[in-house]
């Protein structure tokens, strides 16, 4: 009998064929409706493996209702929707798909930073909206990129491509990370800074570290305080790093002068949430890796990653 896949998303067809061939594949066709827990429980009683991305909770209890489950394989470099330790202790395969996404989420991020510092998407809405009526000096200024200090909290793989990114804008780069890169440090020309001297001398500060216990609510009204009235805070990461409520109250107060988020605490964000109200703040509906090429080649990743484990080979981006 076949091995059965089964996938929470919609994908196009080009990216499954090839399991097909060898396969059994079964996939969550709604495009709007996120595969309910029910649904995915049911559908795990017969897979062997799994394919998820970030908005899927892949808990114990999901696994424990997979008696035949040998890998997930995690449509993003992130993994904290899985819970890594059950999945190790009941001997499931966990991958995902880093390098293939690293530049493209640092265009993102630089999109995201450049947007929110010259009001992009707020000044677009001003143009449809018919407010464009006469030209006034100081309609929809700005705050200046060119020569700024960019602080990246999470100096890997994505943190160290937006540095580079920095340095063509004449930025000064100053970074926290757990262990020191000395040699990116020589190599770029970007220093290392302890979290709250980061947070007092940068004019943007760019999230990239994971979701962990040690990053949740890294950020928050204490870090907040630190910041320049003229700063602006960018998640491009995930949501629970920074406190959403002491984010709304900092943007409200005018403690900092602004923020782009393309991740939420909870996702897809719910339209009534407080940060929406906000002009401050530029949003995003997480589209850090969304270019055509890239999403296509961590497809690939994934689909070679479940063909690995299925096929008894090692797959090659073992998270446990
Ligand atoms: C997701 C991300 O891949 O890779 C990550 O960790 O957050 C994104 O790039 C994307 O949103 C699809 O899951």
């Amino acid at each position: 009998m076949k091995q059965t896949i089964f996938i929470t998303r919609k994908l196009p067809e080009e990216a499954i064929q090839p399991l097909r061939e060898k396969f059994t594949v079964r996939m969550w066709e709604e495009e709007e409706i996120e595969v309910p827990v029910d649904v995915l429980k049911k559908e795990v009683q017969q897979a062997d493996a799994l394919w998820t991305t970030i908005s899927d909770q892949i808990t114990k209890e999901i696994m424990m209702s997979a008696p035949n489950l040998k890998v997930i394989a995690n449509l993003a470099v992130g993994f904290n929707n899985i819970d890594v330790e059950a999945a190790k202790e009941l001997g499931i395969t966990v991958t995902n798909t880093p390098d293939v996404l690293t530049e493209t989420t640092a265009d993102l991020a630089f999109a995201l930073l450049l947007a929110s510092a010259r009001r992009i998407t707020e000044a677009e809405r001003v143009l449809r909206d018919g407010k464009w009526t006469s030209w006034a000096p100081m309609q929809l200024t700005g705050m200046d990129v060119f020569g700024a200090t960019l602080g990246i909290i999470g100096m890997g793989r994505i943190g160290e491509a937006a540095a580079k990114r920095a340095k063509g804008f004449d930025m000064r780069v100053l970074y926290y990370n757990r262990t020191r890169k000395l040699d990116a440090e020589e190599k770029y020309g970007f220093s290392y800074a302890e979290l709250d001297s980061l947070l007092q001398q940068s004019d943007f500060v760019l999230i990239f570290a994971p979701l962990t216990e040690e990053t949740k609510n890294m950020i928050a009204k204490r870090e907040l305080g630190l910041m320049k009235k003229t700063a602006i805070l960018l998640n491009v990461a995930r949501g629970g790093i920074v406190n959403e409520q002491d984010l709304y109250e900092a943007l409200k107060n005018g403690d900092i002068w602004g923020a782009g988020l393309d991740v939420f605490e909870t996702e897809p964000v719910p339209l009534n949430h407080p940060l929406l109200t906000l002009p401050n703040v530029t949003v995003l509906p997480h589209i850090g890796s969304a270019s055509i090429q890239t999403r296509l080649a961590m497809m690939k990743m994934n689909q070679q990653a479940i063909m690995d484990v299925l096929e008894g080979r090692v797959p090659r981006n073992v998270v446990v």
